[in-house]
């Protein structure tokens, strides 16, 4: 059997509910039939990135400029690309991506103040014109966001430490980037419960997921 991989991403700030999305979506493409889904993460998917997340994510490192943090996301990206998406794009898997390069756009971008330019410097030469073929952007109040996470209770990590004018700028930036492309974006407003945001999310991947089914 074959199968068009198709690759997707999940973004949104701290505690909008991505887990929760991801777990609706590995339903949905169950029950389409969609086999060996790849699911993954930014920054890591590959123990090179996983060990590049952990030391972007240490609160030791308060402080760190917004241009080191840029290019440690697109190193990890770089390695993650090379040794897990391409490959599994090739094979006709689906690869869904808990985070990608619009969080570089919205944390460090938009949070940090770097702005567009150099970031899209770096993603052209990371990855040229390759880009998710849908984006669900888990569209949340940094407040509720922050409380659910606070909830939670397992301390906070060197992102979990900024305070609300980060948040909300990087907020914005994905706010900005989803209405600069429509197309691949779909917005869900994950202020609702998880039940609605699940139900979002399957509405925002049908059409990829009725064309996506094995043909062979
Ligand atoms: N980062 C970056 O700066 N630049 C980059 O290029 C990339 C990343 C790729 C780690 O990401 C950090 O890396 C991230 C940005 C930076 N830091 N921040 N902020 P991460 O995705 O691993 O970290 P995270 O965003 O902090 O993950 P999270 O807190 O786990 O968020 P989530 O996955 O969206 O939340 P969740 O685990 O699904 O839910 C959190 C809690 O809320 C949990 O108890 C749920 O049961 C509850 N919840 C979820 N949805 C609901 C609803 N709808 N109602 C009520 N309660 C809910």
């Amino acid at each position: 059997m074959t199968q068009a991989g198709r690759f997707i991403t999940v973004e949104g700030l701290e505690g909008a509910g991505k887990t929760t999305c991801l777990r609706a979506i590995e339903q949905l493409l169950e029950a389409a039939g969609i086999e060996r889904p790849l699911f993954t993460r930014e920054p890591g998917g590959t123990p090179f990135g996983e060990a590049l997340r952990s030391t972007l994510l240490d609160p030791r490192h308060r402080g760190l400029s917004a241009e080191a943090e840029a290019l440690t996301v697109f190193a990890a990206r770089a390695e993650h690309l090379a040794q897990v998406i391409h490959p599994a794009l090739a094979a006709g898997c689906w690869v869904i991506s808990d985070r990608f390069t619009d969080a570089t756009y919205a944390y460090q971008g938009g949070g940090r103040g770097l702005g567009d330019d150099r970031i899209a410097v770096l993603e052209e030469w990371v990855q040229g014109d390759f880009a998710p073929d849908r984006t669900l952007l888990l569209d949340v109040d940094p407040a509720v966001g922050r409380s659910r996470v606070a909830s939670r209770g397992d301390g906070e990590d060197r992102f979990e430490q900024e305070q609300d004018p980060f948040f909300r700028a990087a907020r914005a930036a994905y706010a900005r980037r989803a209405a600069a492309d429509p197309e691949r974006f779909r917005c869900i407003d994950a202020n609702r419960t998880e039940e609605e945001v699940a139900r979002q999310a399957r509405e925002a991947l049908a059409d990829l997921v009725s064309g996506g089914a094995p043909d062979g």
